[in-house]
């Protein structure tokens, strides 16, 4: 296992675990049937941020060929379709100028953000290493080059396809272990006038609002506007605008360029970023006061629950609930099962704590008393969607940003 000395954007060994979690399996491995009697793999999950550009990161020990077969798809929710669109309009609008010029989406999944592209006329190329997501986006009429991305496949996609008028990577930059290679092949594929676009879970959030469950090994990083600024320098780009966006418990969106006058958006968010302290250890030392602070609040609140013989189970399977599940230690005897709308997960367990994930049909066949919503990020969504669940006496527990219940 690779040990973290320095820091993966900025290489300053100013550096500090703030969270050791324990070990984890890998928060995305669900189970398959088959499986059941193979036991988990489990990695140290420790949280480390750098206090001098406020990268919070994870050392990666996942297989190399870990996203071949994947479970996730952005679909599983009705927000990010149109999250989607309004971003390939912002790419007419404003980025690509002709229809002979490239839209290429690094780690595209299943080409939910290139048909809406597609839609709106622009040429699109999808880049991903996961072969069976990769023909959910050929449905769509999305060419997938189905490969990792590294400064040596940028090299043949430049040859074969031409430059990239815009580059996107959404909830895939802060998988990568190698920023440096990857930075190197985006301005190898980048046109000289083009934009890379980073949308990416942002760290100001992560660390006030209490969300520990989103690191695991799959998300390596969780970026400060300083360290996308850190990681532009190194190859000659700078950010030109950012966007703070709602999704995924708070993301930012980065737009670079090889020039161009940043816009007050980028000033601004990186003084917020020095207003909350985000390089100064004790911030890191807070959160992890809090987040232990919620598991006190959750277990008793379970325990006191299944104390008075209430039932319990899950909401949404997501990758960040099994961090959740792993590092409180709940388990089976505590949620019947673990309901979910992707049908990829269901029949399989969730990896580690082995809970049955299940389609949304059996909270109308077995009614729980309570919902524990791990998806919290789809909050308002899920509400309005389980509302007949609250109408009939059914309640909610949300665990993050703090314990809460949720009743009609
Ligand atoms: O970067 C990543 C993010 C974007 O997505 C990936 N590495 C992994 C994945 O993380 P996650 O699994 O934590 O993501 P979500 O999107 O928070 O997962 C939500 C889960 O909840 C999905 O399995 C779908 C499910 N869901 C549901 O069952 N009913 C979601 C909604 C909105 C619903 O109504």
């Amino acid at each position: 296992m690779k040990d973290l000395n320095v820091c993966r954007a900025c290489d300053s060994k100013d550096i500090f675990c703030y969270l050791p979690l324990g070990d984890h399996p890998a928060a995305n491995a669900f189970v398959r049937d088959g499986n059941k009697d193979t036991p988990d793999l489990f990695y140290p999950l420790n949280t480390i941020a750098c206090l001098n550009c406020g990268l919070i990161q994870v050392a990666d020990p996942l297989p190399s060929d870990f996203y071949v077969d994947y479970v996730y798809v952005p679909s599983g929710s009705t927000t990010m379709p149109e999250h989607f669109r309004a971003l390939a309009q912002r790419f007419r609008a404003e980025l690509v100028t002709s229809n002979d010029q490239f839209v290429m989406d690094i780690g595209c999944n299943d080409g939910l953000l290139l048909a809406a592209c597609k839609d709106e006329g622009m040429n699109v190329l999808g880049i991903d290493p996961s072969a069976n997501i990769a023909e959910l986006a050929r449905a769509k009429g999305v060419e997938v080059f189905n490969q990792y991305f590294t400064s040596e496949t940028a090299k043949q996609v430049r040859e074969t396809y031409g430059a990239a008028q815009v580059i996107a990577t959404t909830n895939t930059f802060n998988h990568i272990d190698n920023l440096h290679g990857f930075m190197d092949g985006v301005v190898t594929l980048l046109a000289e006038d083009g934009t890379f676009v980073i949308e990416a879970p942002q760290a100001l959030t992560c660390v006030t609002l209490n969300e520990f469950d989103t690191v695991y090994h799959e998300h390596l990083s969780v970026f400060s506007a300083a360290s996308i600024a850190a990681l532009g320098k190194r190859v000659g780009l700078k950010i030109v605008d950012l966007e703070e966006l709602p999704i995924h418990g708070g993301s930012m969106r980065f737009y670079l360029r090889r020039s161009g006058e940043p816009t007050q958006a980028v000033d601004a968010f990186m003084q917020k970023e020095h207003d909350a302290q985000l390089f100064s250890r004790a911030t890191y030392e807070a959160h992890a006061d809090r987040v232990k602070g919620i598991r006190r609040d959750l277990m008793q609140l379970l325990e006191r629950l299944k104390s008075e013989g209430k039932s319990i189970a899950g909401y949404g399977a997501p990758a960040k609930g099994n961090t959740l599940l792993n590092y409180y230690g709940i388990g089976p005897d505590m949620l019947d099962f673990i309901a979910d709308r992707n049908t990829l997960k269901h029949g399989r367990l969730t990896p580690g704590m082995r809970i049955p994930v299940v389609s949304p049909e059996q909270i109308i066949e077995k009614k729980p008393d309570y919902l524990l919503m791990l998806a919290w990020n789809f909050r308002d969504e899920i509400l309005s969607q389980q509302q007949a669940y609250l109408d009939g006496g059914g309640k909610f527990i949300i665990p993050i940003p703090n314990v809460e219940i949720i009743s009609k």
